[in-house]
Parts: structure tokens; C-alpha cells; sequence
């Protein structure tokens, strides 16, 4: 059984037809004495930031699959430079499997139990460049390397040097050569245009796939023209997920429609767009709303709140505002556009710190399951944000299964506060001002009382009550007082 599926819902709607005034007259919907509405497992993914596979797979049984999530996007898996920093993973020294996160053995072992679990593994892939190393070394797994000379992987005329800046580093992003041909931060480009280059990095993803992963973020794909892209996944398995992430640039030539024809991209726009109103309350602006300029189409789109770039960058609203933080990720999951990657990290002060590690230097397993206050009021430096065991977020995955393919309607504004109805499955609203707001939200709900599952968390219904608030739906409406700063969202299969 679909880990996340619970049992069908019977929802009464009760003897009398549910009416509405509707410009002066009334209508009234069909009596029908129950509806039922099965969910369906949400296509929502994790991204688990530097996480080590041992304690992924622990989180895959104990967290991720009870909490409805279908796949996890681990950090990249590759051999990389010995370096302290997080960054050290997008310095590929090689493709074998082999790093402070784990080893290969561990990586396998932690796509069958996640696999088990229901949650499928997506990989993250760096394969448009090696390291920005200007002297040899040699890598976690023990392969020495140079700039250019990866022995027994890639040669200096693998490697672009595009010849268009002083330093070959990319300067211009109004160029499409430079960003595709020259260096970024100074990081070994790799010739994706050559097929002995495609040739490798496909053995690369295959190797990954022989181990069970279901997919690839494609790490930097902005930086690798999509024809090149294409031709590295175009020998892989169908169904293989591709997840390009190419960062919407205003004025860039290169474009994250470029890339869908081959799979899904990150839309960075949907997080650019989603956090304002948080800060200044109007939700109403009409750019956001019609065919949502500058979106890829709802099916080719990765959606998210912040990611371990954005929460070092332009993320506004990121773990450090968990009431932000809730309200944000409950309008994504609320949403009916694109694929929700929710995202999980450690808290930092200095952006470039990596998570804690062991006197070994391997990344320290850290177990979300056994952390009991969550959000945290403050987490130390270094302390996993264990996003993926908030009873809001887990709340709102149970909605998303509930919500279905319902479109989301019309939304209502009141003041700071802010709400939209999912037609006939559920209704979630937000309040992201200072004073409590009352706000009044049609919808076609069936009357009755339901608990909101941001408060109350997964399973919120509990002896006849609830775990957390309750709401009321009757005469076609629900009335909702929000408290500041705090989500309400109650859902079909959260009827008393
Ligand atoms: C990405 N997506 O396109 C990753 O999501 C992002 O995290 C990566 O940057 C980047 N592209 C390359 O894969 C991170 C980090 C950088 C870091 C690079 C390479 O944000 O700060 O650059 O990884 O490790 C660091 C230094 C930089 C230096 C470079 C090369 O910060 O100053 O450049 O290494 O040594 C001289
Ligand atoms: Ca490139």
C-alpha cells in the first residue's frame, strides 16, 4: 500500500442541498449523501542538504515516507577536493561514487531502504565542470588530479577554455558563449559538446542508475547548452527523471524553456514571486496571477521555497522566520502549479560552512526522527533544521494528497491575510501581519467542522476532535480568525 495513502474518506455532505447566492440568485448543489475522495501520494519531493546516505536512509523509514514525501534530492555523490566548506561537493575530482557523505556501498544501501520506504532517490549530478583548483591535489577517494588532468577520466582537451575573458571566467551573463564555454569561479568546464565527454558523463548517470537512484538534478545546467544536455541523458532509461536547474536570469539569453523538452527545470521564479507578499502583504498584484509570466508550464516545474543557494543568497524567507517559513511552504504544497521540492538543512552563520563532521572529516548522521522541538525558536550553528518532521509541512503534504488535480480558484484577500480554495477539496489561508484577521473564504466544501493541519499536523483528527484548531464550513463559507504570522489549512479528509 501507498505509504501515504490512508484509509477512503467518506465525506457526508448531509440530507439538505448545499446553497449559494450567487449575483442575487440562489443556487443550490445536488443533494448527495456522501462524496468520497481518495487521496493520491503527492509528487513532492525533499532536497536533504549534505546529509550523509546512512542517515538519509534512516530518514527515508522514519520521516520522509511516513510524511507522504516521494522522493529525497540528496547532495552530490561524486569524489571531491578535501576542503571543509559544503562546497567542496561541486568540485568533482572524479565520478566514483565516494565522498564525506558516504561511500558507494552506503549510497546503495540507502537507495533500497529509502526505495522500501517509497521514496525514490534523486541524485545530484555535477557534470559541466571539475574543480577551480589551480594546484594538484588529490581527492577525498585518494585520485590525484589537476586542473585539467583528471587521470583516467578527462584530459586538458576536454576541457573548454573559451578564450572570450581575460581569465576565461565567465563575466557576462548576456552572453550565451561565455556562460556555456567560459569558467564559472574559475571551476574546469568541461567540452559537453564532445561526445567521448557526453560518453563519460553518461556512464557516470548510468552507473548512479545501476545503484537505484530515479533521477538527476542536473547540477549548473544553465552552463551547458540544452543540446549538450540532451544528448548526455538521451541514452538513459525512459522515465529516468532529469531535473535541470537553470536559474531564470532577467535579460539572459539562456532560458529554462530551453531545457524542458528533456524534463523538468527548477523554476526559480516561483520562489522570487512567492515571498514578497509575505513582506509586504498584498497578494493581490495581477503580475502573479493569469498565465504567470515567466513560469515553464506547470508539469516541467520544480517549485520551492529556497534551496541551499538561495538560502546563502536572494531567499527572503528561508528557516531562520520558521512562521515565515510555514506560511511560505504552505502556499507552495497549497498550490496547484509545479512540483514542490521542500528543502532541509543546517543552520549557518557563515555561508560557507559545511555541516559538522566526524574527526574523519566524513559528514555527521544526524536523525531528524528523535528531534522533538521543531521548528527550533533558534538553532546552534550547525543544527539540522529537520524541515522534513514539522507537523505544518507534514500537514500540508497530507493536504497536497487530498487536493489532487482540483484547481486551485480564485483567491481572497482581507487585510494581511490571504486565502485560496483547491475546488472542493480543501482551503488553506495565511495571515502575514502583526494584528489578528478575520478572513471569509467561499467554497464548495461540504458543511461541517475541520481541523487544520498546519496546527494539527498529519492525521489531525483524533476522537472525534482535533489535534490542533478547528474550523467551520457552513453556508458555502469558512470563517477563519488568524492569528498573526500563522497558516490555516483544512482539507476534505479532515472532517469530524
Ligand atoms: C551550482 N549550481 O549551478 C550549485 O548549486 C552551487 O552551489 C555551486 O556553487 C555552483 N553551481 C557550482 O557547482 C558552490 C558555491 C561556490 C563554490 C562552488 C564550487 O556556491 O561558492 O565556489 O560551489 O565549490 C568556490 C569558491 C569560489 C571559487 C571556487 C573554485 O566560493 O570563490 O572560485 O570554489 O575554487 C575561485
Ligand atoms: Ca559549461
Amino acid at each position: 500500500m501507498p505509504h501515504n495513502v490512508r484509509a477512503v474518506v467518506r465525506a457526508a455532505v448531509g440530507a439538505l442541498a448545499a446553497c449559494l447566492v450567487v449575483g442575487g440568485l440562489v443556487a443550490c448543489s445536488p443533494t448527495v449523501e456522501s462524496v468520497e475522495v481518495e487521496p493520491a501520494p503527492p509528487d513532492v519531493g525533499i532536497q536533504l542538504f549534505q546529509l550523509p546516505w546512512t542517515a538519509i536512509a534512516d530518514e527515508c523509514e522514519t520521516t520522509l515516507g511516513p510524511n507522504g514525501f516521494a522522493w529525497v534530492l540528496t547532495s552530490p555523490p561524486n569524489e571531491h577536493i578535501v576542503r571543509d566548506e559544503w562546497w567542496a561537493s561541486y568540485q568533482p575530482v572524479s565520478h566514483a561514487i565516494d565522498s564525506r557523505l558516504g561511500s558507494r556501498e552506503e549510497f546503495a544501501d540507502m537507495v533500497e531502504r529509502c526505495d522500501g520506504a517509497g521514496v525514490a532517490v534523486i541524485a545530484d549530478a555535477v557534470v559541466n565542470h571539475m574543480t577551480g583548483q589551480d594546484t594538484p591535489g588529490t581527492g577525498w577517494a585518494g585520485s590525484a588530479y589537476e586542473h585539467y588532468e583528471y587521470p583516467g577520466l578527462y584530459t586538458d582537451a576536454d576541457f573548454h577554455h573559451c578564450g572570450l575573458t581575460a581569465d576565461d571566467d565567465i563575466q557576462d551573463y548576456t552572453s550565451r558563449e561565455q556562460v556555456q564555454t567560459c569558467e564559472l569561479v574559475n571551476l574546469a568546464d568541461l567540452d559537453t559538446a564532445s561526445p567521448s565527454v557526453q560518453a563519460t558523463i553518461t556512464a557516470y548517470l548510468e552507473d548512479l542508475l545501476a545503484l537505484g537512484v530515479a533521477g538527476f538534478r542536473i547540477d549548473a545546467a544553465k552552463h551547458m547548452a540544452a543540446d549538450d544536455v540532451a544528448a548526455i541523458v538521451a541514452p538513459l532509461p525512459a522515465g529516468t527523471r532529469i531535473m535541470s536547474e537553470v536559474i531564470r536570469g532577467g535579460g539572459e539569453p539562456i532560458t529554462p524553456e530551453e531545457y524542458v523538452g528533456f524534463g523538468e527545470v527548477f523554476e526559480f521564479t516561483y520562489a522570487r514571486d512567492l515571498t514578497p507578499p509575505l513582506q509586504n502583504g498584498v497578494f493581490n498584484d495581477p503580475e502573479l496571477d493569469g498565465d504567470r509570466p515567466l513560469h515553464v508550464p506547470s508539469d516541467s516545474a520544480l517549485v520551492f521555497v529556497d534551496n541551499h543557494d538561495t538560502e546563502r543568497g536572494e531567499a527572503r524567507v528561508t528557516y531562520r522566520d520558521a512562521a515565515m517559513y510555514i506560511i511560505a511552504n504552505a502556499l507552495m504544497l497549497a498550490d496547484d502549479y509545479g512540483t514542490p521540492v521542500v528543502y532541509s538543512g543546517y543552520a549557518f552563520s557563515d555561508r560557507d560552512a559545511g555541516a559538522p563532521t566526524d574527526s574523519d572529516g566524513r559528514v555527521t548522521p544526524v536523525s531528524c526522527a528523535l528531534e522533538t522541538d521543531v521548528p527550533a525558536d533558534d538553532y546552534d550553528d550547525g543544527a539540522r533544521t529537520c524541515v522534513q518532521t514539522w507537523p505544518a509541512v507534514a500537514g500540508m503534504l497530507e493536504f497536497r494528497a487530498f487536493a489532487g488535480d482540483a484547481p486551485r480558484l480564485e483567491g481572497v484577500d482581507a487585510g494581511d491575510a490571504y486565502g485560496f480554495e483547491r475546488e472542493g477539496r480543501g482551503v488553506v489561508a495565511v495571515n502575514v501581519g502583526s494584528e489578528t484577521q478575520r478572513i471569509e473564504i467561499p467554497t464548495s466544501l461540504p458543511s461541517g467542522k475541520y481541523c487544520d493541519v498546519v496546527s494539527g499536523g498529519r492525521d489531525a483528527v483524533v476522537d472525534d476532535g482535533c489535534r490542533g484548531e478547528t474550523y467551520t464550513v457552513s453556508d458555502g463559507t469558512v470563517r477563519i480568525d488568524l492569528a498573526p504570522q500563522t497558516a490555516v489549512a483544512i482539507h476534505i479528509g479532515g472532517r469530524l
